[in-house]
């Protein structure tokens, strides 16, 4: 039997504009994402959502900024405390805890868990840096945050709950930015994080760029945290997402780079944790997103064409 992959459904949109990610777990189950696993050689298992209220069974006073420019924080943070001890769990019962978004703010618990045991390095596949604090978001939005948190940057210093101190700056590479805010452009080139835009895809491969990702999360860590925003791809090829930025990544470049990371874990045992966010079913077209999402998932398992 291959390795054990407990999935986690995180349904929660509160971080998120627009509503409908809240879907994504079921949708990208029902893609196939527990057979595909298994076809790809491991043994999935699924402990099913973590329960989180509908936002309009929330306070509606709660989406006004709590804490500087953050809506939802309370609830965000109720959502990720649970998530990041159910992912601690995952991984002291010796199994590789698969959490499925949601808006992307759900990376603050999975990362925040992931990395109680562990030096965690990251690769953030992403079209946007997602490293706004509550004072610089535009939005409001907290699944623009999800790195800033992590880091314990601005409002989020004194906030235990996300900062995730074994999560070094340095272990962290983006691959594939192609939408930063200005003030977030300043604190990414102030950081020691390494960042692949589109750009350098067009200019080394997605496969290069990887593998330098790959150097870069595993120096010095335990393991390495892989987080996949949907939006990552072109919108032609993933259109269910609710921030959409042309000039994505492509779907064969896209499983170039899961099919990297997974050679690198099948020779290494690099990998340690691991989420699929904004999948956003009712924007999405025959649910073709979420499909890709447990496709992705799939070749990061070990899915080979041959
Ligand atoms: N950077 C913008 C937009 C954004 C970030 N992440 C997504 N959209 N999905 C913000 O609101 O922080
Ligand atoms: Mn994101
Ligand atoms: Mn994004």
């Amino acid at each position: 039997m291959g390795q054990s992959i407990r999935i986690i459904g995180a349904p929660m949109d509160y971080g998120a504009d627009r509503r409908g990610v809240d879907m994504g777990p079921s949708a990208i189950r029902y893609a196939g994402l527990a057979d595909g696993l298994s076809r790809a050689g491991v043994d999935p298992t699924d402990s099913g959502d973590l329960s989180i209220p509908r936002a309009e069974e929330r306070d509606p006073d709660a989406k006004q900024p709590s804490r500087g420019n953050a809506k939802f924080l309370r609830e965000v943070e109720d959502v990720c405390t649970r998530l990041a001890d159910r992912v601690e769990q995952t991984l002291a019962d010796g199994e590789f805890p698969l959490v499925l978004g949601g808006d992307h703010s759900v990376a603050i618990g999975s990362m925040q868990g992931s990395s109680r045991d562990a030096d965690l390095g990251a690769i953030w596949f992403d079209a946007h840096a997602d490293l706004n604090t509550p004072e610089t978001s535009p939005s409001g939005n907290v699944h623009g945050m999800p790195l800033a948190a992590t880091l314990g940057r601005g409002t989020f210093e004194d906030q235990a709950w996300a900062t995730a101190p074994r999560v070094r700056e340095g272990s962290i590479a983006y691959v594939g930015l192609r939408s930063i805010d200005d003030r977030e452009r300043k604190l990414l080139r102030d950081s020691e994080m390494t960042a692949f835009t589109m750009a350098d895809i067009d200019e080394q491969g997605m496969t290069s760029v990887v593998e330098t990702a790959l150097d870069v999360a595993t120096t010095d860590t335990d393991g390495v945290h892989v987080s996949l925003d949907l939006d990552w791809l072109d919108p032609k090829t993933a259109p269910g997402v609710g921030t959409p930025v042309r000039g994505g990544v492509t779907y064969r470049e896209a499983h170039a780079a899961l099919e990297t990371v997974s050679r690198r874990h099948e020779s290494g045992g690099i990998l340690r944790s691991m989420d699929v966010v904004e999948v956003n079913p009712i924007l999405d077209e025959g649910n073709e997103t979420a499909t890709l999402a447990a496709e992705l998932a799939a070749s990061t398992f070990g899915k080979r064409i041959l």
